[in-house]
């Protein structure tokens, strides 16, 4: 790409650096010298980075409430092929890209898998020269940060943006729309058609942020575009006097601005949990409005026809939160298009698709009539309206059969069901892997797979290979390069032909050796942070990602619990040495995943200051776990815990981005782990635990006592019983709450269950690390067939068999 001339680049950035700051580059900082190039690339990236038209061919709009898009500045230098010039460039300057790259920081604007899969398909539709574009919330603060005190999650609140802007942001005032909330709706009859006319209402201006979401060498960039929320400007005048905001006091004025920037101030903290508050339902119909009118916007500039909007866009709502795209839509079409309902209503459903992220109960969104009735008057009409018609047409089929009418309704019992809605407001239902999916169709979502099986589709979930190996294992990536040429950056299948080194012997000490050092980078860090030296020849067992009770960390922190038993018995207890990490926040609301915390915590340092087994057992909790900190956790991982409660997890990333790593998983068959198994099988990872029909039989007809187990097994009572003993010191309060989820509670996520098959896997994992070069071999096997998961495999596929198909 000839996007950098060395000499201009050179000169553009002295410039640059005395416009903004009149220092000279000796003088600035790492947070100048950060944002001169990040402006002197804005400027170079310009010309290709224009709005989106919807002239050409279909475009998509993926629609989410959260996006964890992680540092930016070498993520974008490698799309656009410029990574390694520009760091020689920068040192010939006398500048060290990586003082530049760390000085950035991490927007956190997501909770986990959710947010990060959408930052992971924003990178594959800008790579595949797909037009698809991001539409999400500017949240002033984002996921709070966590501070151990007293190993206690502590949160602080994330102030990224520090009333500045962010440096790939770009602000379109002229772009700004307003978001009707409140008031009253009349219907007046004009022309024999009935017209609502909404009055009374608050609005509050959208004002679009615009961030360059840059494709890998393929000179394409898209656009993710973020809505913050305000009192509306002047031009708005109009507007302003329908409604009733023309600031009548001092008072008035400054309650309305609050209500205004209440909207886009904070990410709401919890993940797979529906927290049912007023205000994020005003976040969710904020971005949806916004989003959809900022479409009709660009629609209209170049096309007439509103009736054949499907054939220029595609809208995709990422889980239920952005559900009331459905009758925003119809909304728009019928209120301000003037299209019948019958129109509006096939264009709504052609146009929209819908991702099913949980069959977790309590992430199902459901909203209170009241609320809806109250906020979003005219929205909620058209919600009474949708289910009238529906409930009609299931009468026609079905006849009288209320128990299932009752589960597919869109209101019932006094809320609205957003799972619903959107199921029967899109064309297309997809889960995030197989066994997901299909405990969609035969589960949870039945009654709709068997009304309409046509909508329903798998769409297995990838990572972007870019971020989670070309640029957080450079060492690996280079070994692939020397072995394998390049063309896997580019159709990751390619890795496939790593197989034929299972057995070269120099490229599996390479490969161990890149690992190590891998390592080596992660010990320091650990060090730095936690202030306790690590055996960097031990295995690095890891468990990242939020903690909830099904994901099970409490499993793995009784699992440790049980070999430093074994270790204290016997000393000279055949084993590899282990270091355990974890990385993890609880919603500041969940208190049973804050006493795992605390537990894993105060475990830590009862192990960590046993000299007894100092060299064969260690225990880490890393703080502030995020995008940032996984980028370098992952290349450094030997061991993937993949161990949730099977049917729970929909699909997981993280055991992707291990595998394509060269971790070996740790597993229960669950979410996108069976797919990980279909392609390197038994031999190259570590199954273990309950099957899902086995789990689906025990939630359906009872049958598991866990205090049972409790009383008959050794091993197990010894670490349940150590929760409660004193064994562990101030976990008073948390091992009590613990110890009653297991015994009391019955332990629903079969912890105990699991435990001893666990205890087994993990005596395997040990067994076969003794081995190094079987090892080694099984790590290779497991890069070689990551390829599959790559999220340019998963956009394809959206694309054909969603997105564009008519
Ligand atoms: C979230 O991160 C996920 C599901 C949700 O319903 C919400 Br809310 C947040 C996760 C799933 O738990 C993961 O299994 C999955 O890999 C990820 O979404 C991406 O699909």
């Amino acid at each position: 790409m000839t996007l950098i001339n060395k000499k201009e680049f050179k000169l553009e950035f002295r410039n640059q650096m005395d416009f903004l700051y009149k220092q000279t580059i000796e003088e600035a900082n790492s947070e100048q010298l950060l944002n001169t190039l990040v402006t002197v690339l804005k400027c170079k990236i310009d010309n290709i980075w224009k709005e989106s038209r919807l002239d050409k061919e279909k475009e998509v709009y993926y629609f989410c409430i959260e996006f964890l898009l992680g540092r930016q500045l070498e993520s974008n230098l490698l799309n656009l092929g410029v990574l390694e010039d520009i760091k020689l460039i920068l040192k010939e300057m006398d500048i060290n890209l990586e003082d530049l790259v760390n000085a950035e920081v991490d927007p956190a604007l997501g909770n986990g898998g959710l947010g990060r899969l959408a930052a992971c398909f924003l990178d594959s539709m800008a790579s595949l020269s797909i037009s698809g574009h991001g539409y999400g919330i500017r949240y002033e603060y984002g996921l709070f940060e966590q501070k151990l005190v007293n190993g206690h999650q502590v949160e602080v609140p994330d102030n990224w943006l520090k009333e500045e802007s962010y440096i790939w942001e770009t602000v379109r005032p002229n772009k700004a729309s307003i978001v009707k909330f409140g008031g009253q709706v009349d219907l007046v009859e004009k022309n024999g058609k009935l017209k609502a006319i909404h009055k009374n209402y608050i609005p509050v201006m959208a004002v679009p942020y615009d961030i360059p979401i840059i494709g890998y060498k393929n000179e394409y960039i898209n656009t993710l575009r973020l809505f913050k929320s305000d009192v509306p400007r002047k031009d708005f005048e109009p507007i302003l006097k329908e409604s009733k905001n023309s600031y009548g006091s001092y008072h008035d004025a400054l309650q309305y601005r609050y209500y205004a920037d209440e909207i886009s101030q904070v990410l709401y903290p919890n993940d797979s949990n529906d927290a049912g508050k007023i205000l994020r339902l005003k976040q969710e119909y904020f971005l949806v409005s916004a989003g959809i009118q900022d479409i009709f916007r660009k629609y209209k500039k170049n096309n007439r026809d509103i009736g054949k909007i499907y054939e220029k866009i595609s809208i995709h709502i990422n889980d239920t939160h952005p559900s009331l795209c459905v009758p925003e839509l119809m909304r728009l079409l019928m209120d301000e298009e003037e299209l019948g309902w019958d129109e509006a209503w096939e264009i709504t459903k052609r146009v929209i698709s819908y991702t099913n992220h949980t069959i977790m109960a309590e992430a199902m969104e459901r909203w209170n009539i009241q609320m809806i009735k109250e906020l979003l008057p005219r929205i909620y009409m058209i919600i009474e309206e949708i289910n009238k018609r529906y409930i009609r047409k299931l009468n026609n089929k079905y006849g009288n059969d209320f128990d299932k009418i009752g589960t597919m309704a869109v209101i019932s019992a006094d809320n609205v069901n957003m799972a619903n809605l959107s199921i029967i407001g899109s064309h297309s239902v997809n889960g995030v892997a197989k066994l997901h999916t299909e405990i969609l169709k035969k589960e949870v979502l039945k009654n709709f797979y068997e009304d309409e099986p046509f909508k329903f589709n798998n769409k297995t979930n990838g990572i972007a290979h870019r971020r989670w190996l070309m640029l957080s294992n450079p060492r690996l990536s280079k070994l692939i390069n020397e072995l394998i040429g390049e063309s896997w950056q580019k159709d990751t299948l390619e890795l496939k032909s790593l197989e034929k080194y299972q057995d070269d012997s120099r490229v599996l000490q390479e490969l161990e050796l890149i690992k190590q050092e891998n390592k080596r980078n992660l010990s320091k860090i650990i060090t730095q942070k936690n202030e306790i030296n690590i055996n960097e020849n031990s295995i690095f067992d890891v468990q990242i990602k939020r903690l909830h009770a099904y994901k099970r960390q409490l499993m793995n922190a009784l699992h440790i619990l049980h070999m430093y038993h074994e270790l204290l018995d016997n000393p000279n207890l055949n084993m590899e040495p282990r270091t355990f990490i974890f990385g993890a926040k609880a919603a500041p609301g969940y208190y049973f995943a804050k006493c795992v915390i605390k537990l894993i915590n105060e475990l830590a340092q009862k192990i960590n200051n046993d000299v007894r087994v100092k060299d064969k057992l260690r225990v880490v909790f890393l703080e502030n776990y995020g995008v940032s900190l996984a980028e370098k956790i992952i290349p450094a991982t030997n061991v993937s815990e993949q161990i949730s409660t099977t049917t729970k997890e929909a699909s997981g990333t993280s055991n992707m981005k291990f595998m394509m790593n060269g971790a070996i998983t740790i597993a229960t068959l669950d979410g996108a782990n069976i797919e990980i198994h279909d392609q390197i099988g038994d031999e190259n990872m570590v199954l273990f635990g309950l099957k899902a029909n086995q789990v689906l039989e025990y939630s359906k007809f009872g049958g598991y006592s866990s205090a049972d187990l409790y009383s008959n097994n050794f091993y197990i009572k010894r670490v349940v019983d150590d929760l409660v003993n004193g064994f562990i010191p101030n976990i008073l309060e948390e091992g009590r709450e613990i110890y009653n989820s297991l015994i009391t509670y019955n332990d629903e996520f079969f912890v105990l269950r699991d435990f001893e098959n666990y205890i087994e896997a993990q005596k395997k994992i040990n067994d076969l690390y003794m081995d190094k070069n079987h090892w080694n071999k099984m790590a290779l096997i497991n890069i070689a067939n990551s390829g599959i998961f790559s999220s340019d495999r998963t956009i394809k596929e959206y694309a054909n068999e969603i997105w564009y198909k008519r």
